[in-house]
């Protein structure tokens, strides 16, 4: 059994104005992921600037701070084995025309920008804990068991 880890996501604007968020947490929650926080929050430029910064040289970077700033987005983080990966599998690829039908982009995201979703980078080590400090205080991550936690993942 890999060890338990916590990943970092974020329903993001499109996902909450289109009434995405219990669609998503049904899904992790589904897959046997514990939630450990979440926060529904506007995210300021700083914030967002901090979050997306290994993207700052890019041409697309100040339309993705624009996007995610424009609207409220669900901030979570979930917690079980290989977490970070499971995440992102479920979570389908960046762009939601490549994703296969069952993933979160694949079955919800609308275009590259508009895709519903974030989560830490399996490929960035460190990120989940990164951004997960970013967002959260340590007191809001909260230590608890769910009764059916054999069945967990
Ligand atoms: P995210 O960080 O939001 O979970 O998405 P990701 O890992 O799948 O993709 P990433 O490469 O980190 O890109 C972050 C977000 O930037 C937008 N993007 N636009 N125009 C483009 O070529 C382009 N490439 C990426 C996407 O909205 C992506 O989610
Ligand atoms: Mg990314």
């Amino acid at each position: 059994m890999s060890e338990q880890e916590r990943t970092f996501v974020m329903v993001k604007p499109d996902g909450v104005q289109r009434g995405l968020i219990g669609d998503v947490i049904s899904r992790f929650e589904d897959r046997g992921l514990k939630l450990v926080a979440a926060k529904f929050k506007q995210i300021d430029r700083d914030l967002a600037e901090e979050h997306y910064g290994e993207h700052e040289d890019k041409p697309f970077f100040d339309g993705l701070v624009d996007f995610i700033t424009s609207g409220p987005v669900m901030a979570m983080v979930w917690e079980g084995q290989d977490a970070v990966r499971q995440v992102r599998g479920m979570m389908g690829e960046t762009d939601p025309a490549e994703s296969a039908p069952g993933t979160i982009r694949g079955d919800l995201g609308l275009d590259l920008g508009r895709n519903v979703i974030h989560g830490s980078d399996h490929e960035d080590p460190g990120s989940n804990e990164r951004e997960i400090e970013l967002f959260f205080d340590d007191e809001e991550l909260v230590d608890w068991e769910r009764v059916d936690e054999t069945w967990l993942y």
